[in-house]
């Protein structure tokens, strides 16, 4: 019995070192290969003197390399911290230097990105790169070639050990409502145990094969595709990113695919490509959306073109994957069916905290073995976050139908999700207020045909000055955060609706912006 996901893919590695795991850009890749190159890379780490439980970043795209290093650091003992490559100065700076980061391994831009936040980040020492920079760094910086960090381990006497069930695996930050985001900590033992749910709720076995387009530096990809397949020893096709256009032509060619993974606006592109072009994919035997509610009227159109019953399920970066619908039973659209198996969710009532019985509203609360350790040295807010007994408060509503599927209703904190990306209302005020022409801002989500919701600015100019247009205040957000976050739309008022208390009635804007 393995203890981690590093030692059960191990385990496939040594019995069958020639199965093929991985084709990415028409190369493939082997259990044994993956296996040769992980070793190698945390000796290499190891042996130029990264200590155990040191954190390092990955800021990187779907690549093999993205796979050697998230479990090449593992297997030396370290952190895994999850960057999203859209990030800019902002969350770079307050991700790297949030959980110290020692080493960041990354590509030729955000080799360009991270060097200018040096004098923010002491702890950053190395960067290790899969593409060649030309950039000079400055000399409290090592820059070391990925290919020569892999040379230089193959040869090294250091030893390796695997990972034990309570060591940190990986930090993943998310959840700012304070405008900064936290690191969720996840423990090996916590992902073994989401892995082992999910493969067996959803009958994942060798014998599958996996499309992969989503971004391997968030949960959905990493730890439901990626581990799904290393803790089954199956296979995947994997995409850099994903292009309708390129995931339809593979779903229509591919004869071994079994499997597509991806968030309703992935969905959303697929049919609109098939019916603009006459593509339709192959059969598959489980197509599942999950990060942001998939509508009904998309579930049933995808059943009418493509004739199949897409399986939505609900996950968390805590938690990872916490509800499902049933592969075997009815998925019932507009729902996230019921607890995977091993874990439980709950509906309480915001306030006093009782449980509620079906057909009523509350909070969803989460409890089980894939539930995270707490947030990266905020006491307080993991406090904040469990009750007495353990539940995990998920800031998500929701109720349970007569039938007991849980249907998500809304979120009790403010969140918009846009395209399965994740963006925090107060992190765009802060850098929107930060502009001189702004004196105050409101940020809210509004519905979108694409993306499902859409990230809309109100701002309110300071009397007589300068007023600056839509698109410099787009601009000003582009430079300092991800571009996923920018308004897609800026609107003028005099003044923002307030309360009595002078907090921003965001529904009465909501109301009048629709
Ligand atoms: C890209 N852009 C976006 C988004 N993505 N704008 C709003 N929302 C987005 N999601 C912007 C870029 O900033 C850029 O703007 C322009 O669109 C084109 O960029 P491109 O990369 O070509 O974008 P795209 O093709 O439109 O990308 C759409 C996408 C992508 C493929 C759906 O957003 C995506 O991969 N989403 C998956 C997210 C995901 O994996 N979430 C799981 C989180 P400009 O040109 O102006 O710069 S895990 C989670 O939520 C939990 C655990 C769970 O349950 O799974
Ligand atoms: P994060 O952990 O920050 O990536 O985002 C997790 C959030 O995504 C959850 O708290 C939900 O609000 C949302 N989410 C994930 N899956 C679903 C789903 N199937 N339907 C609705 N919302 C979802």
């Amino acid at each position: 019995m393995s203890s981690s996901l590093l030692e059960a893919f191990l385990d496939h590695a040594h019995g069958a070192p020639e199965r093929p795991l991985l084709t990415f850009e028409r190369e493939s890749t082997s259990y044994g290969e993956l296996a040769t190159h992980i070793a190698a890379f945390a000796k290499g780490l190891r042996q130029r003197g990264l200590q155990p439980g040191e954190r390092v970043a990955l800021f990187l795209e779907n690549s093999p390399q993205f796979i050697v290093a998230y479990l090449g650091v593992q297997h030396a003992g370290c952190v895994v911290v999850l960057v999203n490559t859209a990030y800019r100065q902002v969350e770079l700076a307050h991700i790297l230097a949030d959980a110290e980061v020692h080493t960041c391994v990354t590509g030729a831009s955000g080799v360009a990105e991270l060097i200018p936040l040096k004098d923010q980040l002491p702890s950053l020492q190395w960067l290790v790169t899969v593409e060649p920079s030309t950039l000079a760094p400055p000399a409290s910086l090592a820059v070391i070639d990925f290919d020569v960090l892999l040379e230089e381990g193959a040869t090294s006497p250091v030893g390796l050990a695997v990972p034990r069930p309570e060591d940190l695996a990986v930090l993943g930050y998310t959840s700012g409502t304070t405008g900064r985001s936290k690191g969720a900590m996840l423990l090996h033992r916590n992902l073994l145990a989401n892995v082992k749910a999910v493969t067996e709720a959803w009958r994942w076995t060798a014998a599958d094969r996996l499309l992969l387009a989503l971004p391997l530096f968030h949960t959905h990809g990493l730890m439901v595709g990626l581990h799904g397949t290393l803790y089954t020893g199956s296979s995947l096709e994997l995409h850099r990113r994903f292009v309708a256009t390129d995931a339809l032509a593979t779903l229509r060619d591919d004869a071994s695919l079994t499997m597509f993974f991806g968030v309703p606006t992935m969905y959303g592109r697929l049919l609109e490509e098939s019916r603009r072009t006459g593509v339709k994919p192959r059969e598959l035997r489980l197509w599942v959306s999950g990060s942001a509610p998939l509508s009904p009227q998309l579930f049933h159109d995808i059943e009418k073109d493509f004739g199949t019953r897409i399986l939505e399920r609900y996950g968390m970066t805590e938690t990872i994957m916490n509800t499902t619908n049933p592969f075997d039973g009815e998925r019932r659209p507009g729902t996230v069916g019921f607890p995977f198996p091993g874990q439980e969710a709950r509906v309480v009532d915001v306030r006093t905290r009782r449980h509620l019985p079906q057909g009523e509203t509350g909070e969803i609360e989460v409890r089980g073995p894939h539930v995270f350790a707490g947030y990266w040295r905020r006491p307080d807010a993991t406090s904040e976050s469990f009750d007495s007994e353990g539940w995990f408060r998920t800031g998500d509503l929701g109720e349970l139908d007569a039938d007991g599927y849980l249907r998500i209703t809304g979120r009790a904190r403010e969140l918009i999700i846009s395209g399965g990306f994740n963006v925090y209302p107060r992190e765009v005020e802060e850098v929107l207020a930060s502009h001189p022409g702004v004196a105050e801002v409101a940020v809210l989500g509004l519905p979108d045909a694409d993306y499902g919701e859409q990230v809309v600015a109100v701002v309110v100019h300071p009397p007589g000055m300068h007023a600056p247009d839509a698109q410099e205040l787009v601009d000003w957000c582009k430079d300092r955060l991800a571009s996923f976050k920018k308004p897609r739309r800026v609107v003028f008022m005099d003044s923002l609706p307030r309360n009595a208390l002078g907090k921003v009635q965001k529904h009465l804007l909501r109301a009048r912006l629709r």
